[in-house]
């Protein structure tokens, strides 16, 4: 049969196997063969509505290929979720070196200016299940698969600079300690429980990560708007062999932006699905993503200058010791075609890197480069797992022996599988060419041993702590109060106060007042010395790192039959003009007809559409329909969840609204009227600030 006669049956002629295009493009060709449905085998089904039986309705038969294929295959499309970071988004982007450092490494992608390497970013929370909420209390997963010249190099790293262990033995204790406990199955995609804080408290090493975890840091308002962190020390190697270490970060272009806790519990149940879908939306309306990788570089005279050691993955080096210089732009620019031959299936692995970049003894890395290798051959079920397309190397060739096992789809031709070889065929190892480790001379005796130079554990959580605003340091404390306040064993809560009273002392107080202690405890007893003062650092702060406008922010815009025409106008070009979205949340799902006879469609509906899920609100009302919104509970929560969040609110023809949702005295600076111009040019400038933070001390709490 010819491949034409064979689309013409909508059999799919050996096109199954995915493959990329000169351009790196995905295609991907299984399930689109033609327009017959046909088996797994090519035949074209008849009926695909009722499985073959005899009489009516008469036994099912055995017989029944198409009924049994079918049903086999949909049994088996499962695959384990990742053990941690089960809930991802993966996109496609572009890495653009902005300046190139060879004489540092010799990593393709930091060879020239200009120089662009394709990747696969995938964004993730860490202790929920697939199915659970985007905006749980968690760390972020920030993994960046680079399809180098010279082989894929995968930068597996979180939205948090630091981690809770120093070493990999205790990975497993963390993970389970976080997520359900094994006798009941839940708590699902939290740690405001028992085990979790029962665990950090008796491992003072988390303390540093446990400050960052408590703040707003753990609740960004999308992936977008967080930072990424490799974490570990690497080392970069350039073509003489000379080794500088490296610490990666990626820098969002879009400003660091959070939400607030109980917004994000209310997101959760409007839409649990919100950070997938912010990154869905933003790519399909060209706002598309993009992040700075900065790296800082330092060598073995600046690392022994620090008390900590750099290999430590609890310490950061603050950017003010050691600037964070910009190499390149990663632009995420492309939706997957499908979540699970993509986002699913892609395998990082810290043990990938390429010539230029080494890893160091950081004890949690090592431990890290068996975990990612080993944990791909149990999801994906085979070693040949490399081979699909959003794992296989694009920009260079793969050639080696490797042959067989589940899956196999490129086995080489020939009679040659080994090498060395007197055949004259096949790849041979290259010297120069090839992957060269970095030389480094270790000598001492085989032991379980904790360095002394990671023994400091509070030093930095305090630097961390003291170099927040405010405000934040007001979040952090009421994260540690509503989180403890979830265990039901006081022990727990009293050890993790002790720990703050090496931190602040003011935090461990205002702690322990909100769990009602009866008294302070002693400071948490100390192996190793306990704290070294050392200076803020801007860098750490959310609010000192926001966003320089408004754009690529939603304004959400309740409105009601009858609304003013020329204010709906004047808002909405303002609000494009700013570079921003406005989203219609109106009485019914059809729209609303404005004062001019225009209908507006709506993009939700009252209640389906709640503040929480924008950044800041505008009510603009009929004048004859006003009253029937006021009198509506889930338009009153609208205004007094924007208003409770700090938000910007612009209002017209809202009075009786304000009224009803009991906020007539409570009208302050963050308020604006919509009735000029000027009103929402002043309402458009104040919110590229992300809130209205001097009411949140007007509010009780
Ligand atoms: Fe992971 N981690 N991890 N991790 N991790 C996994 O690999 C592990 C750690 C991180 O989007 C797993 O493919 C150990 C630090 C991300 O597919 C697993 C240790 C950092 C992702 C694993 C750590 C991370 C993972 C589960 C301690 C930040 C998601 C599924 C030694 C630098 C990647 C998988 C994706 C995933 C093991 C600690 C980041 C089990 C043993 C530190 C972003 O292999």
């Amino acid at each position: 049969m010819t491949k034409d006669q064979a689309k013409q049956r909508g059999g799919e002629f050996n096109d199954l196997v995915s493959d990329y295009g000169a351009g790196g493009e995905f295609h991907q060709h299984a399930g689109e063969g033609g327009d017959r449905l046909t088996t797994a085998q090519g035949v074209v089904i008849a009926d695909n509505q009722n499985s073959l039986r005899t009489g009516a309705p008469g036994p099912t038969l055995l017989e029944d290929f198409v009924l049994r294929e079918k049903i086999f295959h949909f049994d088996h499309e499962r695959i384990p979720e990742r053990v941690v970071h089960a809930r991802g988004f993966g996109l496609h982007g572009i890495f653009e070196c902005t300046r190139a450092i060879p004489e540092i490494t010799r990593a393709a992608p930091f060879q020239s200016k200009g120089k662009i390497t394709e990747t696969f970013v995938r964004f993730s929370t860490v202790a929920g299940s697939k199915g659970s909420m985007d905006l749980a209390r968690d760390v972020r997963g920030f993994a960046v698969k680079f399809y180098t010249d010279e082989g894929n190099w995968d930068l597996v790293g979180n939205n948090i600079p630091v981690f809770f262990i120093q070493d990999a033995i205790k990975f497993p204790d963390l993970v389970h300690a976080v997520k359900p406990a094994p006798d009941r199955g839940f708590p699902q995609a939290q740690s405001a429980h028992d085990n979790f804080w029962d665990f950090i408290s008796l491992t003072p090493e988390s303390m540093h990560m446990v400050m960052w975890q408590m703040s707003d840091r753990t609740i960004p308002k999308s992936f977008r708007t967080m930072e990424g962190f490799g974490v570990h020390t690497f080392r970069f190697v350039n073509a003489a062999g000379e080794s500088t270490f490296v610490k990666f970060h990626w820098k969002p272009r879009q400003g660091l932006q959070s939400v607030l806790w109980d917004e994000a519990v209310k997101i959760n149940g409007a839409d649990p699905d919100r950070h997938r879908r912010d990154l869905w939306e933003a790519i399909e309306t060209g706002d598309l993503p993009r992040w700075d990788l900065a790296v800082q570089m330092f060598d073995q005279a600046f690392a022994d200058r620090f008390d900590f050691d750099v290999l430590d993955p609890t310490k950061i080096i603050p950017e003010e010791e050691c600037p964070a210089e910009v190499i390149g732009t990663l632009t995420l620019n492309r939706l997957v075609d499908n979540f699970f031959a993509e986002t699913e299936q892609v395998a990082f692995c810290t043990q990938n890197v390429v010539p230029g970049i080494d890893f160091t003894d950081d004890p949690l890395l090592q431990g890290r480069n068996f975990s990612y290798l080993d944990t791909q051959l149990k999801r994906l079920g085979s070693p040949n797992f490399t081979k699909l397309p959003i794992n296989a190397p694009r920009g260079c060739p793969v050639s080696n022996y490797q042959q067989d096992g589940h899956m196999q789809t490129s086995n080489r031709k020939g009679r040659v599988n080994y090498e060395p070889n007197s055949w004259g065929q096949g790849p041979r190892a290259h010297p120069l060419e090839g992957y060269v480790s970095y030389s480094v001379r270790n000598e001492g005796e085989k032991r379980r041993l904790r360095p002394e130079s990671f023994a400091d554990h509070y030093s930095q959580a305090r630097q961390f702590y003291i170099s927040q605003t405010s405000i934040e340091k007001g979040h952090i404390r009421d994260a540690l109060i509503f989180e403890l306040s979830k265990c039901e064993v006081e022990d727990i809560r009293v050890r993790i106060v002790a720990h703050l009273m090496h931190i602040d002392t003011d935090l461990a107080a205002e702690v322990a007042q909100g769990l009602g202690l009866p008294s302070m405890p002693d400071p948490a007893p100390t192996s190793g010395p306990t704290r070294t003062d050392l200076p803020p650092s801007d860098a750490l702060s959310i609010l000192k790192n926001g966003p320089i406008s408004f754009a690529g922010r939603t304004v959400g815009v309740m409105v009601s039959d009858g609304v003013d025409a020329a204010a709906m106008s004047s808002l909405s070009a303002a609000i494009k003009a700013a570079g921003a979205q406005m989203k219609i949340v109106a009485p019914a799902i059809g729209g609303v007809i404005d004062s001019g006879g225009t209908l507006h469609r709506a993009d939700e509906k009252i209640g389906g559409g709640p503040s929480v899920l924008f950044d800041a609100v505008a009510v603009l009302l009929g004048p004859d329909t006003a009253a029937m919104v006021a009198r509506n509970p889930a338009a009153q929560d609208f205004l007094r969840d924007a208003h409770a969040h700090c938000k910007f609110i612009a209002l017209d023809q809202a009075k009786e609204l304000v009224t009803a949702s009991g906020l007539t005295d409570k009208l302050d600076g963050g308020y604006f009227g919509l009735t000029t111009g000027d009103d929402i040019t002043d309402f458009l400038d104040a919110c590229v600030d992300l809130r209205f933070w001097a009411r949140e001390a007007t509010l009780a709490h």
